[in-house]
């Protein structure tokens, strides 16, 4: 990693091609063809046989994530889910258990409890806020740890470092998403995790047009093993979404910047309202892991939630006055975003679940674009009178 971050993300995987007969772009080409000639059939040409197994906009892309994070291997799927579950497909069996901390991303909830179960992999939730839950729920058919930090939706912190080292102890593998910090953010691989994962349709893509997640890691043994299924099951990120990703990953750390800012400054500002029974950002003092998000992260992200004084109704008259921040799931992107995760994002979590663990009716779930702060902490206002 010993050139700067926006450095790799602009320059990283598409040096520019002064080859005879190439043109030079400074911008990887699409290249949409599916299939690739050769001039001897024993020998692919550039080691191009099928886009499915390799294609040159998506490995440009590869190389470009994988520096990022300063990690050896990049993989791009066609979205988050399908590389969380390739990633699960390629390392574990049946019989095998999974810790995972019991506040994730619904969709990935969903994968673990009503999906991978039916091939009898299991899921146990803890609070991995605390990491001796994790070492406790450990059996002897655990062979994976998936967390998320900072959770969605309710920002909860995991100790990473403290958390690799119970995966180190007990021979587990260690998995982060690092969706919402993004690796501008966050380097997990750097804090003792053996994979990292990335929802891309978020903050490296950035503009709410392309889906796609990627998968990045030092392991070469797990790495074989989730690039021959990436190939094998298919699940991989088209040209033109590797193109947009590309593109969008430009331009990452500049927009961290302008998210974090409107984040923390609308978060500081719920905080001071009345209707506002609680305020949940990793950036505020006052959040209870604000200490060791700061000792891991070099940021807090552009994601908050908050609970509003009400009930579901209050709460949805609330979204429906917001003039700039559509009501909409999905995060990560320039426009803000406003959604409630017990209707939207994690419906599909059991509702006992959900008030267990605080996804109240009145959680409301913010992703601060880029737009001016104060455009926003007026619309915020408005909507709150
Ligand atoms: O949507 P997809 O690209 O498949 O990514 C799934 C995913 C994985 N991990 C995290 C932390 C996520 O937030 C997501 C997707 N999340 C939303 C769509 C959402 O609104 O929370």
């Amino acid at each position: 990693m010993s050139l700067g971050f926006s450095t790799r993300a602009i320059h990283n995987g598409e040096e520019p091609d002064f080859r005879d007969g190439a043109s030079g772009d400074v911008a990887v080409p699409i290249h949409l063809s599916t299939t690739f000639a050769r001039e001897k059939a024993d020998s692919p040409t550039a080691g191009y046989e099928y886009t499915r197994s390799l294609n040159p906009t998506r490995k440009a892309l590869e190389e470009k994530l994988a520096s990022l994070d300063g990690a050896k291997y990049g993989l791009a799927f066609s979205s988050g889910l399908a590389a969380a579950s390739t990633v699960i497909i390629s390392l574990l069996k049946a019989g095998d258990n999974v810790i995972g901390f019991d506040d994730l991303y619904g969709g990935t909830r969903r994968l673990l409890s009503n999906v991978f179960i039916n091939f009898n992999i299991s899921t146990t939730y803890v609070d991995a806020t605390v990491p001796e839950n994790i070492e406790k729920a450990i059996k002897a058919e655990t062979k994976l740890i998936w967390i998320e930090s900072p959770t969605n939706p309710l920002l909860k912190i995991a100790d990473i470092r403290a958390i690799a080292g119970i995966a180190k102890r007990h021979n587990l593998i260690l998995v982060v998403d690092n969706t919402f910090l993004s690796p501008y953010f966050q380097n997990p691989l750097e804090l003792g995790a053996d994979i990292v994962v990335y929802s891309t349709t978020k903050y490296i893509g950035g503009h709410s047009d392309t889906l796609g997640g990627s998968v990045v890691l030092n392991n070469e043994e797990f790495y074989k093993k989730i690039s021959y299924n990436q190939n094998a099951v298919g699940a991989v990120l088209s040209p033109f979404d590797s193109y947009l990703t590309l593109r969008g990953a430009k331009t990452l750390a500049v927009r961290m910047e302008q998210h974090q800012k409107n984040a923390l400054a609308l978060a500081e500002f719920l905080q001071s309202s009345p209707k506002v029974k609680r305020v949940l950002y990793p950036g505020l003092k006052n959040h209870p892991h604000h200490d060791i998000a700061a000792s891991q992260t070099r940021g807090f992200g552009g994601v908050f939630s908050f609970e509003l004084e009400g009930n579901l109704d209050d709460a949805q008259r609330f979204l429906s006055k917001l003039k700039l921040f559509a009501t909409a799931e999905s995060l990560g992107g320039v426009e803000s975003l406003a959604e409630i995760p017990a209707i939207m994002t994690h419906a599909s979590v059991p509702k006992e679940v959900r008030e267990k663990n605080g996804i109240s009716d009145t959680l409301i779930r913010i992703s601060a674009g880029i737009e001016n702060t104060e455009d926003l902490i007026n619309d915020f206002r408005q909507a709150l009178k």
